[in-house]
């Protein structure tokens, strides 16, 4: 898939990322909360979470599969984009269609933002429990198909993975998607 040359994948804490617009794994009401969230919000200041309440009352939150976007306070990052992605039932409760479409909705406020590059947690994989080689997949062939489709709008799509574990599942997934590229071949 050609998108997949934009795709970087790197460990770390995703608070410091250098990239125009940085994702956070929030919940449907905006309220923060622990995981990468309580990070973003600890990190970036209360205009964050200011702007969530205004969010929340304008449109009473953010349901599953959307986005929305917010200042990123103190973080080096111009905009937060915030998604909340399904909880883990099973797998047979339209958790894959949901997690692609946050996957989506945050490269398309990206995109509409003019932001060129974005980085992203896992998004579901931790305390939304999403099992981390089925969100990988899902992930990366989401954002690349994406990167493809508008190949002038983004320099580059992060992934910032927490552990080593979860970059070495995120790699080999990556492998796989480059794999099946017909241009690989
Ligand atoms: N940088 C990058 N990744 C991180 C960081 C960080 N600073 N901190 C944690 N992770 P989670 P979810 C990883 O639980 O599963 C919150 O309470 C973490 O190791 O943050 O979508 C929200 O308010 C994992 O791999 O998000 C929601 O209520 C990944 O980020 C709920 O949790 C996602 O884990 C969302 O749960």
């Amino acid at each position: 898939m050609t998108g997949s040359e934009k795709l970087v994948l790197s460990r770390g804490d995703i608070t410091e990322a250098t990239t125009d617009a940085i994702v956070n794994a929030a919940n449907q009401g905006l309220v923060g909360g622990g995981g990468v969230d309580g990070a973003i919000h600890r990190a970036g200041g209360p205009e964050i979470m200011a702007e969530c309440d205004r969010i929340r009352a304008e449109k009473g939150g953010c349901p599953t599969g959307t986005a929305v976007v917010t200042t990123a306070g103190r973080l080096r990052a111009r905009v937060v984009i915030h998604t909340a992605g399904p909880r883990w039932k099973g797998g047979a409760k339209g958790e894959a269609e949901d997690l692609a479409s946050c996957y989506r909705a945050c490269m398309e406020l990206a995109r509409e933002g003019g932001h060129r590059s974005v980085a992203f947690p896992s998004i579901s994989t931790g305390i939304y429990g999403y099992p981390v080689e089925e969100a990988a997949e899902i992930a990366l062939s989401t954002v690349a198909g994406h990167l493809e489709r508008h190949p002038d709008a983004f320099d580059e799509a992060r992934f910032v993975l927490f552990s080593e574990a979860d970059l070495e599942v995120y790699k080999r997934a990556l492998d796989r998607l480059k794999e099946g590229s017909p241009d690989s071949a």
